[in-house]
């Protein structure tokens, strides 16, 4: 059977995976408002990844016989100071994330709940890969400062490594 306690965490980890999936369309949507092309359609596409991460969440619970609770989501961000400090709020967000997922693969283990801690370990790799790749983005954004022709060519290079996950 089991614990409550990982029950709730597993409930709002679910509830999380939505507010990162709504904070990532509104950033979609601040960045086609501005122009930014290529950022709007991965942002979509990440939009899409979070819905499905948060349904592994859901199934999860129901095979287990447990009542997965949607939780109202919170209102996103709407409004951002540059496409720098949009993914820097993206990345932020992707550490927390982490940090909570690693919160209930301890919690998991503590409990002596291997098969939750199993079902996570998809998670934590993703998690990985995310930080990776929103850094990296957060680099190459540093780098080309405020210039309009480096933004041009990052905001293109993110529509290329768009259209490059879709067609896989
Ligand atoms: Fe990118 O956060 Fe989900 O897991």
């Amino acid at each position: 059977m089991i614990k409550n306690s990982i029950v709730k965490k597993l409930n709002q980890q679910m509830n999380l995976e939505f507010d990162s999936a709504s904070l990532y369309l509104q950033m979609s949507a601040w960045c086609s408002y501005k122009g930014f092309e290529g950022s709007a359609m991965f942002l979509k596409r990440h939009f899409q990844e979070e819905m499905q991460h948060m349904q592994r969440i859901f199934d999860y619970l129901c095979d287990i016989n447990q009542q997965p609770i949607v939780d109202s989501v919170k209102k996103p961000h709407n409004n951002f100071e540059s496409l720098i400090h949009l993914f820097e709020k993206n990345y932020n967000n992707e550490k927390i994330i982490s940090m909570k997922i690693n919160d209930l693969c301890e919690l998991a283990l503590t409990e002596k709940d291997f098969s939750t801690f199993e079902f996570l370990q998809w998670y934590v790799s993703e998690q990985h890969e995310e930080e990776k790749l929103f850094k990296s983005i957060v680099a190459k954004l540093n780098l080309v400062g405020s210039s309009s022709e480096g933004l041009f060519l990052v905001d293109k290079e993110l529509k290329n490594l768009n259209e490059k996950i879709e067609r896989h």
